[in-house]
């Protein structure tokens, strides 16, 4: 069976139950969410068997995310524990909860986390290795280059290992809070260096000063496809032969976006995995996406094997 292997940081995740200001709460959900761990459940949903790979305190939270990506069908054997750093912490506000935004903001407890401390070390980890062997594709973020300079040198010495076939897909995944501007530079040698980039229209913007798809496929010659996405229009497939696939986007009721992207991605990622084309493939990425915007978690249910496979074949004319 074709494997992927996600490599990240995966945090415990803290929100308001009530939609109040954090303030003002007396109770907060607990749960779990990191880019790359969402796209491993969203793929392990979809019958993909889906890897994570990190790095978690020696602590509770550890082992909660430990046990809920297990219980999601996502293989941790690859997870590094850290007895000396904690695992990282971040807390979803949603719009809602907020009198004074129309957006969801994150606060992040992450800054010297045990994932942070990811190094190209990890790469002697036989469980690692293996896993990485084995692996169709590796799914990374830009996410992981914002940590700290050793999980740069981690990304990279990943994208420098011989392919033999495999392929590296690199979602932008642009999080201001932990960019200096300086570094922006980073993200662009990354992403050339993978097979499939997906990023966001305003990712364009704020990680490589455009999204105009001329001048991104300039800037990232080298990718096979860049996904860019566009929420709320259309999502493209810019090929690096020339060729051009745009579907456009269904249109929900978004109750809280966090997740939508890194359930399109395995939506996308698991149609390329299945041999499928760049319609069906970006077809996937947004019906899984919607799943994901119209429920308040990371990460909504697909529908069923039978309506998803139908959905999936219908016209264009009454696609979205
Ligand atoms: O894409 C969703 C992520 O933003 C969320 O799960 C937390 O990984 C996270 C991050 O770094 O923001």
């Amino acid at each position: 069976m074709l494997s992927v292997v996600c490599i990240g940081e995966t945090m415990a995740m803290l929100t308001p139950t009530h939609q109040v200001p954090l303030a003002e709460a007396t109770e907060l959900f607990y749960g779990v969410g990191g880019a790359e761990s969402n796209v491993a459940m969203g793929l392990a949903a979809m019958g993909v068997a889906a890897h994570w790979v990190g790095r978690v305190g020696d602590d509770g939270f550890g082992t909660r995310i430990l046990n809920d990506l297990s219980s999601h069908d996502v293989g941790v054997s690859g997870v590094e524990r850290d007895d000396t750093r904690a695992t990282g912490l971040y807390v979803k506000i949603p719009a809602s909860a907020q009198s004074d935004s129309e957006e969801s903001s994150v606060l992040y407890y992450r800054h010297g986390s045990a994932a942070s401390a990811m190094s190209p070390a990890m790469l002697d980890n036989p469980a690692v290795a293996t896993l990485l062997d084995q692996a169709a594709l590796i799914h990374l973020s830009g996410i992981t280059a914002a940590l700290s300079p050793d999980c740069r040198a981690l990304l990279a010495g990943i994208l420098a290992l011989p392919r033999n076939g495999r392929l590296v897909s690199f979602d932008v995944n642009w999080r201001g809070a932990l960019w200096a501007q300086e570094d922006e530079s980073i993200l662009r040698t990354l992403a050339n260096q993978s097979d499939v980039v997906l990023v966001g229209a305003d990712e364009g913007i704020a990680a490589f000063g455009t999204n105009d798809e001329a001048e991104l496929r300039a800037m990232l010659p080298d990718p096979a496809v860049i996904v860019l996405k566009n929420a709320h229009t259309s999502a493209i497939a810019l090929m690096r032969d020339g060729g051009r696939v745009e579907v456009p986007s269904l249109s929900v009721s978004v109750l809280e976006p966090v997740g939508a992207g890194d359930a399109f991605a395995a939506g996308y990622l698991s149609g390329m995995l299945f041999g499928l084309d760049q319609r069906s493939s970006l077809r996937r990425g947004h019906l899984s996406a919607a799943a994901t915007l119209t429920v308040p978690g990371d990460r909504g249910p697909l529908p069923s094997t039978e309506v998803l496979e139908k959905i999936l074949a219908c016209s264009e004319a009454d696609w979205a």
